[in-house]
């Protein structure tokens, strides 16, 4: 280990954010400066990476969690040699288009494994990758050829740990024997409005002894300490391990270590030059000049040349295995392919009476057997869900699909987006509509990362029931659709429901809701013959009427509701199911006008708020519900709000 490279290492890291920033006029130098020293050896001499190959599937992944240090991963990337994070994106950082945006973004440099930021959220992710390794070698790992052994970083500070996401990641992480998972904290005792001491005095060692995690400390400063520690948590096969490295935020700033006043902003370039003095940062002229030591230069250009052999190495083996396991190759190819396999999905007979969560149910048996790389579970209702599928994930069979997440919706739904960035996995996440609001900040970051995570969201309106209107949502369906890249699918019966698993299986680009029934909905007979060609289109006519006097635009368990008002009002009326808004809406105007013909009067029933209907529909000509519910049976509880089908023929 050469030393004084690790240290240059840390300085130009240090250099250049001080420089990105104060160019920037915007960032948070406080956790780089303080966390230098980490990332050199990480990337040094740590992490199993090939920059000229940044996504071969066996590398060590690491995951910035303290999103807002982003000039700690950019500043490594370039110095290891990611080729899309340049000298000219740092100087650019935080501006349009460049790769060294405000917050690490996926997508934006190889090396960056997940878009961070929002605290707590990384850590909890990272989760989610550790798992996916776990499944990943209990099936294609041959004993004399483990093909999937790798380990998962995470750099976190005093938010990710203070963020409750994190603790419930944790709890699970503890459970499930994460023994590959390493976190360290960057313990400064600093957040933004000052010292720790005014919200976080907790004792996170013992916290973390009590989740079965490995707690080790150490000092920011101390090179050789931090690779024997990185060398106990690599030994520890059982528990995650957290390593404590105590550090100075700002370290190097004379006027600004150890206070929350370089943790947000610019240093100032007076603050920069006394920096540079006491770090010892050579500096032709007072201006930014974005220094980086020679040393650290020749130290990674020494590393590229045993990086890529090493990924190379992992590719002789990879073929080696392949050859010996020409079935596991095959079953591989398939998990890393990006396609789904279709299924033998379900029939079902017109008139049969079936929650759409139930055909969920059948539907997703099929899926399961058809791609075995699916994996997922729920926060809890398994039952309720319906997301049952064979086989437990546990410590003892590492080979399960199926999660119980426990009741964490938010961690669940940040693991679901880790097993789904760490590659050969889809996936899936189950709760309550309702408690949608409990997971949404992650929902948000699967729409933003483009994963195609699955959302099943059961009991979804009024129709729950008994449980009142804690558990009724009401609210929700307009909440996820307003979510850019979220696709919401509410499927009408039991047919819809087998294609809306489909669908959200096809998706690649961003993440699916199936929005799903508790109450039983009755499978109709579907007057648009190539409907399952038109669902895909977001809405088809459910039933057709010659010169329609109004369509009724439904959604979901309401599609039956509109077709009795249709029948009762005695007028000619056209039913169209909208599995998907905003599908429909992304379609071409003819395709709209065939479904929805413009000059005839349009209703929309939804068991939900109007907010985002009005495009369709005048206010007045908009069956919803603007209140909450209320507890009762289901129909009684759409009696007493006037959501029936007798009063939507009224309104016709
Ligand atoms: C969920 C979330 N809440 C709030 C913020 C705003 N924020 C960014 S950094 C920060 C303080 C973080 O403190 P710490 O992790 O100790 O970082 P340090 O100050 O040590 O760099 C806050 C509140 C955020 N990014 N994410
Ligand atoms: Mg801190």
């Amino acid at each position: 280990m050469d030393l004084k490279a690790l240290e240059k290492t840390a300085l130009s890291v240090r250099a250049l954010a001080m420089d990105a920033i104060q160019k920037a006029n915007s960032g948070h130098p406080g956790m780089v400066m303080g966390a230098a020293e980490l990332g050199a050896l990480l990337y040094g001499e740590i992490l199993r990476h090939d920059p000229s190959e940044p996504a071969w599937p066996d590398r060590d992944r690491f995951v910035l969690s303290a999103g807002h240090g982003s000039m700690f991963l950019y500043s490594l990337l370039h110095l290891s040699g990611y080729k899309e994070m340049t000298l000219d994106a740092i100087k650019s950082f935080r501006q349009v288009g460049s790769a060294a945006a405000g917050h690490p973004e996926y997508g934006y440099s190889g090396g960056i494994e997940m878009t961070t930021g929002p605290l707590g959220q990384g850590f909890a992710t990272a989760v989610g990758m550790a798992i996916a390794e776990t499944m990943l070698s209990a099936r294609f790992n041959t004993g004399n050829r483990n093909i999937v052994d790798h380990f998962t970083y995470v750099l976190a500070g005093d938010g990710c740990l203070q963020e409750g996401v994190s603790a419930e990641a944790s709890s699970l992480a503890g459970h499930l024997e994460l023994g590959k998972l390493i976190v360290f904290y960057d313990s400064n005792k600093i957040t933004i409005d000052g010292s720790t001491d005014l919200s976080f005095t907790e004792d996170v060692a013992k916290r973390y002894e009590a989740y079965g995690w490995q707690v080790l400390s150490g000092s920011m400063y101390n090179f050789e300490e931090i690779v024997a520690l990185i060398a106990k948590a690599k030994a520890e096969a059982i528990k995650p391990s957290i390593i404590i490295l105590k550090s100075n935020i700002g370290k190097g700033s004379p006027n600004k270590e150890n206070s929350a006043d370089s943790h947000g902003a610019p240093l100032g370039m007076d603050e920069v030059i006394s920096a540079r003095k006491v770090l010892g940062i050579p500096s032709d002229d007072n201006g930014l000049d974005f220094y980086i030591a020679p040393e650290a230069v020749d130290y990674f250009k020494a590393k590229r040349e045993g990086w890529k052999k090493n990924r190379e190495n992992w590719f002789t083996e990879f073929d080696a295995w392949a050859k010996e396991n020409p079935d596991l190759k095959k079953e591989w190819d398939a998990f890393y392919s990006g396609k789904a396999n279709a299924g033998n999905l379900p029939d079902f007979t017109l008139g049969e009476k079936i929650a759409t969560r139930t055909a969920a149910h059948k539907s997703l048996q099929a899926i399961s057997a058809a791609n075995p790389n699916l994996a997922g579970g729920s926060a809890d209702l398994k039952g309720p869900n319906a997301v049952g599928i064979p086989g437990n994930y546990s410590p003892s069979n590492r080979g399960g699909v199926y999660i119980h997440f426990g009741i964490r919706e938010f961690a669940m739904a940040a693991i679901a987006n880790g097993i789904s960035l760490h590659g050969g996995f889809r996936s899936f996440c189950a709760t309550f509509m309702v408690f949608s609001d409990y997971l949404r900040p992650a929902l948000r970051l699967s729409a933003l990362m483009k994963q195609p995570v699955i959302y099943v969201l059961t009991h979804d309106s009024i129709f729950v029931g008994e449980d009142g209107p804690t558990h009724q949502p009401v609210e929700h369906l307009a909440v996820l659709r307003a979510i850019p890249n979220v696709r919401v699918l509410r499927p009408a019966d039991a047919e819809e429901t087998a294609q809306a698993w489909a669908m959200a299986m096809e998706r690649t680009d961003g993440p699916t809701v199936l929005a799903l029934s508790r109450q039983n909905t009755t499978v109709f007979a579907k007057d648009d013959p190539q409907w399952k060609d038109s669902l895909r289109k977001g809405a088809y006519i459910a039933q057709k009427a010659a010169k329609p006097e109004a369509v009724i635009i439904a959604t979901g368990s309401e599609v039956n509701l509109a077709m009795e008002a249709a029948a009762l009002s005695g007028k000619n009326v056209q039913v169209v199911s909208m599995i998907s808004r905003e599908l429909f809406e992304s379609q071409s105007e003819d395709y709209q006008n065939n479904i929805v013909p413009a000059g005839v009067r349009t209703i929309v029933c939804e068991a939900g708020i109007r907010q985002g209907w009005e495009r369709w529909a005048k206010p007045a000509d908009i069956f919803s519900l603007e209140r909450f519910g209320e507890s009762g049976p289901g129909d009684k509880v759409a009696k007493h709000l006037g959501f029936t089908a007798k009063a939507l023929s009224e309104m016709i």
